[in-house]
């Protein structure tokens, strides 16, 4: 188990369409581990594959209460088969835009299929912060951020302090 360097703004390839895996193997539950792990050290309730550069159908999750037992999630090649109309909102952040947080509005529920970590497929509905970090770790598989749903002001304003940051690291802008 490693722990994996996290891509942030303005790096291009946050916005990359995820390939769809088509084995489910010790390699892939290798990479999953690896997830997890940097996961819960960042620490963060998910994690998208492409956040560490791996432009792969994968996301990792745990929404479970602080106090209680930790409830790792694997989902591979994730779909949304149904959204509730009743909405939410939230309060989201990013590891891939650091300690930049705003309130997004989602469906409140939503019904995944995936497929495991042992290869089967699997229904789930989720709701509450599951729904929500659901809903934003399959965006990032789909090149889309949550900023996306900020107004372009917003938006534009992160973006913009995100590539000065990267100037100063010498680092190439979006
Ligand atoms: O995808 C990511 O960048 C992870 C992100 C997931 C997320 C959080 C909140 C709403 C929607 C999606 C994070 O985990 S940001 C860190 C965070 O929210 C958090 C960190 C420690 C404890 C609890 C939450
Ligand atoms: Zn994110």
């Amino acid at each position: 188990m490693a722990l994996r360097d996290i891509i942030t703004l303005p790096d291009s390839k946050l916005r990359l369409i995820s390939k769809p895996i088509e084995r489910v193997d010790a390699e892939l539950n290798r990479l999953i581990e690896d997830m997890l792990a940097t996961m819960y050290e960042a620490p963060g309730v998910g994690l998208a594959a492409i956040q560490i550069a791996e432009p792969i159908r994968l996301l990792v999750a745990d929404a479970s209460p602080k106090e209680g037992p930790r409830e790792p999630m694997a989902l591979i090649n994730p779909e949304i088969l149904w959204s509730s109309d009743e909405r939410r909102t939230y309060e989201e952040g990013c590891l891939s835009i650091p300690e930049y947080y705003e309130e997004v509005e989602r469906p409140a529920s939503v019904r995944v299929r995936y497929i495991d970590r042992d290869g089967k497929e699997q229904e789930r509905l989720a709701e509450g912060l599951l729904a929500t970090v659901l809903q934003h770790e399959i965006d990032h598989l789909n090149g889309v951020l949550f900023i996306d749903y900020l107004s372009k002001l917003k938006r534009d304003r992160v973006i913009k302090k995100f590539a000065k940051i990267a100037r100063h690291e010498g680092k190439g802008i979006l």
